[in-house]
């Protein structure tokens, strides 16, 4: 990298004159700001000035504005003391943070004029930075959409999570498959977070009940460590208002290292609490195979919520020694908690205990206080993620909580038996114990059903099939606690700061970029969906981000790929129900075809690109395998001279939030192909859509509200429905399923050994047979797969028609409003929360 002056930038210009100033606005000045991080906060030795020692100076220099920024609303918040709803959640994917605050912030052209000055381009210091992955997918994602929200709206709220040390895993790609390798955000250190020294809570595992002579209980001994709280701005766009996200780390303290002991040369011994401290945070998701790793999970989950949970109440507190101590029934009044999915369930005993044995509340006053507090999301319908704890582990971590949810269930199940005869057969499924001698546990979500006040599915489909089929009876208790929350993206991330080229174009149309926070306004677009001068601006966009795309697939894999091809993606975690083994049979099918064809009958074809991204679970055998065939048909299509110009498979290695900024603006067909039923929302279906690409899918999750919302004509629909896959798994078990023979062909092909010599038995047997563990088509791969090709000939056809497509481009742009999370936020803040907007003046 050169400077103004041809000269590599490594050392710092002296032109410019280092000072500290977190309000500076105008290029030098904030240059000036730069040179001062870079050499009175410094991270690295005094000589160098390379784009690392940029981005971390960079950072600091925005982050003295956030702080500011943050301050204000600090103190705005506590001085109109709303309602604040807090986001309990185990997963953040917060991606990279430095352009999405430059553009929060609206300073894109002052720190790129700086940075300049300084010899660097903005976008070359933002690729410096490592991309937070403090979670597994979408629900994660979710999480951080919606604190973008939040703070956008102004909403007082916080969000709550676990200062992992160690993300969610790399991905690399060997000769075997997918390998995992640690990830390492916090090698350095993240210029984002600030350690709050004075929010610190002591949280409890292990030890015993202890009942007072009053009768009151009391949870003692065991190990106690310390909740650390890490705070991460979270900026709203176009406001002032700076949120909080707020990590906690556990540490132990000085005085728990038995120095005794130590002195005796017994380290490990003597420093045992601090070593078990340290594992909670160290990785996200530790594997759950054995007693070990169960245990730690359980207990970073109850970490999460106690430490919360403390802080929450000692916030609640901090007003009362002005107005004299504040009542507890005040408490739902002040404070919404939200449970993202079943892992913070404990917040819900936590709350308990805290409200009866911490501040002498009775067990009715302390039910109706938590109940009014807390909402619980659903995030799935599958039986494996639905969480449950075996008892002996829980009476041996948590000894007050599980009396806690004995109590919650037996009063629970005495109103059924007093209120409700008519489902005393169902006690069993409704209770939240599991009593079964075999393996008796704690059913999550039933816990959290009985006690949330709100539980909300997050799309129409999800929530209609949670309330006819696995929370049923529980409506019938409860009619009205039961919504839908239809999930939602930042259009702020996914459209304008991740595709300026678009974001442009859409402003000048609508002749304003007041979309950008308020998304429906992009149905202006639809008027002009035909008009040719934004057709070609739409195509001239677009043609830029599959170059950038391009670019970035040959540095990675070092595949070249035709940015004049059709781009066909699709990425999320790999998962049977998810179906990327239909869409790579399906391209082993087309494979199979063109190289059956004549030179000039491919040449009628359309040329394509696959490509499919995405993680497998560590242990997750038949997901692993279905990377390992992708990238082996990779090789060997990639490699046929005959056939490359018109089909190339690309596997885009290590899938994160930083990849999906590259891959979904350079996008123009993706794929949404679950089995009906399964996939409770999916979210990137949104971002492709919001940038303008055609979604290929079944009628599942929030692609049903997608594809009313672009129009049906704009959305390549294919499968079975939600309420055939029950049948059609029935009828295959009857053996009454009859394969398509394209179907077959695909396969037989696999089987060949065309693509090598792997072993692609185990996985093909799950297509195979009508019964029995790992096989008969439980996804329905066979079933749909007809349909599915005949869709993709749809695709093919429309794709040749350039302005047909383009306007269902432009259309599907324009019908996205509904999926910001700017709407889903402003629902839940109304319908479940009850909190208002609390703007920093
Ligand atoms: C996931 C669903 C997705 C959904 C996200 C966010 C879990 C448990 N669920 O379909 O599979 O989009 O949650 O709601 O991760």
């Amino acid at each position: 990298m050169a400077n103004a002056n041809g000269k590599a930038a490594t050392s710092l210009p002296e032109k410019i004159s280092a000072k500290a100033n977190p309000e500076a606005n105008e290029a030098t000045e904030i240059a000036g700001n730069i040179i001062y991080h870079a050499k009175y906060s410094p991270h690295f030795s005094p000589l160098k000035f390379g784009p690392e020692q940029a981005l971390y100076a960079t950072a600091e220099s925005l982050r003295d504005r956030l702080i500011q920024l943050w301050n204000e609303t600090y103190v705005h918040f506590n001085k109109v003391d709303p309602k604040q709803t807090y986001y309990l959640s185990m997963e953040y994917l917060q991606g990279r943070a430095l352009t999405n605050a430059i553009g929060n912030l609206n300073l894109q052209g002052p720190y790129a004029d700086a940075l300049r000055k300084l010899g660097y381009e903005l976008e070359e210091i933002a690729e410096q930075e490592k991309d937070a992955a403090l979670g597994n997918g979408g629900l994660g994602r979710l999480a951080s959409c919606f604190l973008d929200s939040m703070a956008t709206l102004n909403l007082p709220a916080w969000g709550y999570g676990l200062r992992y040390r160690h993300g969610l895993f790399k991905q690399i790609i060997t000769k075997k498959g997918q390998e995992e390798i640690p990830e390492d955000w916090l090698e350095k250190f993240s210029p984002w977070e600030i350690v709050r020294h004075d929010v610190v809570f002591p949280v409890r595992f292990f030890g015993k009940v202890q009942i007072n002579p009053d009768g009151s209980r009391k949870w003692v001994g065991g190990d106690v460590v310390q909740a650390l709280a890490y705070d991460v701005p979270i900026p709203g766009y176009n406001t002032k208002n700076t949120i909080s996200l707020r990590l906690w780390e556990a540490k132990a303290r000085a005085e728990d290292l038995d120095l005794f002991q130590f002195n005796e040369g017994e380290y490990e011994l003597a420093a045992q609490l601090h070593s078990r401290a340290q594992q909670i945070c160290t990785v996200l998701y530790p594997g759950d195979a054995t007693e070990n790793g169960k245990l730690l999970r359980l207990k970073q989950q109850f970490f999460l919520c106690s430490a919360s949970l403390q802080d929450i109440i000692s916030r609640f507190h901090e007003r009362s020694t002005t107005e004299g101590s504040r009542k507890w029934s005040e408490f739902p009044s002040k404070v919404a908690v939200q449970m993202n999915d079943t892992h913070p369930t404990l917040a819900i005993p936590e709350l308990m205990r805290l409200l009866m044995d911490e501040n002498g509340l009775g067990w009715d006053e302390a039910w109706e206080v938590t109940s009014r507090t807390v909402a619980y999301t659903n995030h799935t319908v599958l039986p494996e993620a639905l969480e449950k704890w075996s008892q002996s582990l829980m009476w041996k971590l948590l000894p007050r909580h599980m009396e806690i949810i004995e109590e919650i269930d037996k009063r629970f199940v005495q109103t059924i038996r007093d209120t409700r005869v008519d489902l005393e057969d169902k006690i069993s499924s409704l209770s939240i114990l599991d009593n079964n001698p075999q393996k008796p546990v704690v059913r999550m979500a039933n816990l959290c059903v009985v006690s949330s006040h709100t539980v909300n599915g997050v799309a129409q489909l999800h929530s209609d099939i949670l309330k006819a089929e696995l929370f049923a009876d529980y409506v019938s208790i409860w009619p009205n606690k039961f919504q839908n929350k239809t999930n939602g993206i930042t259009p702020r991330r996914w459209l304008r700061f991740c595709s300026p080229e678009l974001s442009d174009i859409i402003t000048k149309w609508l002749k304003t970029d007041k979309w950008i926070t308020d998304l429906d306004l992009l149905t202006g677009l639809r008027q002009f969906a035909d008009n040719e001068e934004l057709q070609s601006e739409w195509a001239s966009a677009k043609t830029a981000n599959k170059k950038r795309l391009a670019q970035y697939i040959e540095r990675v894999t070092g595949v070249s790929i035709d940015p004049t091809s059709l781009f066909d993606i699709q990425v999320k975690r790999i998962h049977e129900y998810k179906r990327q083994l239909m869409n790579i049979l399906g391209v082993i099918y087309r494979f199979k075809k063109l190289k059956e064809m004549k030179p000039e009958e491919r040449k009628k074809t359309v040329p394509r690109t696959v490509m499919i991204g995405g993680k497998a679970f560590a242990t997750y055998t038949n997901a692993k395998r279905i990377v390992k065939l992708v990238n082996d048909v990779g090789d060997v299509v990639n490699s046929d001279p005959e056939v490359n110009e018109y089909l190339k498979v690309v596997f885009v290695p290590n899938y994160n939030v930083t990849v999906a900024e590259m891959l979904i603006p350079g996008s123009e067909l993706s794929q949404h192909i679950s089995t009906a039923g399964m996939e409770a929302s999916g979210t990137s279906n949104m971002k492709f859509a919001l940038n303008g690409c055609l979604i290929i899918g079944t009628l599942d999750g929030a692609n049903v509200e997608i594809r009313e919302e672009v129009g049906e004509e704009n959305f390549f629909l294919f499968g079975a429905t939600a309420d055939q896959v029950p049948r059609l798994r029935k009828e295959r078990e009857d053996g009454l399923f009859k394969p398509d023979p394209r179907f077959e062909e695909a396969k037989q092909f696999v089987k060949s050994g065309v693509f090598g010599s792997y072993d692609y038995g185990p996985l093909l047997d799950s297509l195979e047979g009508n019964t029995g563990f790992g096989r008969g088509d439980y996804f329905l791969v066979g079933y749909d797969f007809p349909s599915y090709m005949d869709a993709q000939a749809k695709v093919d056809e429309a794709y040749k028609d350039r302005k047909g497509w383009l306007k269902m481009s432009i259309l599907s742009t324009a019908g996205s409003g509904k999926f910001s999370s700017d709407r889903t936020i402003a629902q839940y803040a109304k319908e479940i929360w009850n909190i208002e907007a609390c703007p920093v003046p």
